[in-house]
């Protein structure tokens, strides 16, 4: 009976380039005909099952420490699972994830898995926003710049909020400050929630703008 085994696929991250895996198997030492075997979950695209012979790389009076350094994942293969096969006291034995089965053939599931990403998975971010000083300003509670468009029921500026009470805080009020802004050194805003009238709109692009060249008027 195994009491002892461990698995360490070295990275915890998904991959967008082809690079290879370096994947550490611990076993008794007495373990025998270790197997490592992939192939493609959602086998929507072509890929063959690997079934890779894995060398022991060292050795001590009770493990045996396998490695085996794995570089024929194929960009389009999203989601890769593996299990590791070895022959041990007669019989045949596979690690998945969760756990050892001792069966002639492989497990129908509970192999590991890999997500290994494509390039549509991945975040790009646009270059302007590497050197942005973020401010975030909840518009409705930062600055009331036009009384003439509160909602109904807005309360004196300065009332304790509550999750449903309004101040009338606006884009104007927002305007009316890029100036304080600008001198804190802030070069990009994050607005959330926008509200139209007490109501959450949906994304929408606004743009602002000076009006007048070297003045303190904005426009939006
Ligand atoms: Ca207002």
């Amino acid at each position: 009976m195994i009491t002892s085994y461990y698995h360490d696929p070295a990275i915890d991250v998904t991959l967008t380039e082809p690079k290879s895996l370096d994947i550490r198997l611990k076993l008794p030492a007495h373990a025998r005909d270790v197997q490592f075997i992939a192939w493609n979950k959602a086998r929507r695209e072509p890929y063959r099952t690997e079934r890779l012979k894995v060398s022991r790389w060292a050795e001590s009076e009770r493990y045996a420490y396998y490695r085996i350094n794995w570089t024929c994942m194929e960009p389009s293969v999203r989601y890769l699972q593996y299990t590791f096969k070895f022959s041990m006291n007669g019989g045949t034995l596979w690690l998945n994830e969760d756990g050892l089965h001792e069966a002639d053939e492989m497990p129908g599931k509970g192999a590991f898995e890999f997500p290994y990403g494509s390039d549509r998975d991945a975040v790009h971010s646009p270059s302007w926003i590497r050197d942005r000083v973020w401010y975030q300003i909840f518009p409705e509670r930062f600055r009331n710049g036009d009384p003439a468009n509160d909602p109904e029921g807005t309360l004196p500026w300065g009332t304790p909020p509550t999750r449903d009470n309004m101040m009338g805080g606006d884009i104007q009020g927002i305007i009316d400050k890029l100036d304080y802004l600008k001198e804190l050194g802030v070069n990009a805003l994050y607005l959330n929630p926008v509200l139209r009238r007490n109501r959450i709109i949906n994304t929408t692009r606004w743009t602002i703008s000076r009006s007048t060249r070297n003045s303190a008027h904005w426009k939006i």
